[in-house]
């Protein structure tokens, strides 16, 4: 697949504004989500895993019951991409949203 271009901080905000529930931290994108509980939260999980290979693109995350913490960045661009983009509006979408 070809590499895409690590996105300026400009270009990251601007696709921001479009992606409800996700904030920036410097080069990388961070999201909680919180489920009923853990079969939900798990189920979540699995849906993105799925979509993340298909993606080939995959994120930084952990569970704690209910919760899933995520962290998304393009480690081999060493920051954002439009591939951090579109994996987090994929899991908004799996997450019902
Ligand atoms: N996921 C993330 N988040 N960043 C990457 O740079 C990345 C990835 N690289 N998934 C992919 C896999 C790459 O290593 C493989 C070869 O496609």
């Amino acid at each position: 697949m070809k590499r895409p271009a690590k996105l300026s901080a400009a270009a990251a905000d601007a696709r921001l504004s479009a992606l409800p529930g996700w904030t920036r931290r410097g080069r990388k994108l961070h999201r909680t989500f919180t489920f009923r509980d853990f079969p939900e939260a798990f189920g979540f999980m699995a849906r993105v895993a799925l979509a993340a290979e298909k993606l080939g693109h995959h994120p930084d995350w952990a569970n704690a019951w209910n919760r899933v913490t995520v962290v998304l960045s393009t480690h081999d661009a060493g920051g954002l991409t439009v591939l951090d983009f579109r994996l987090a509006a994929e899991m908004n979408r799996l997450a019902g949203e």
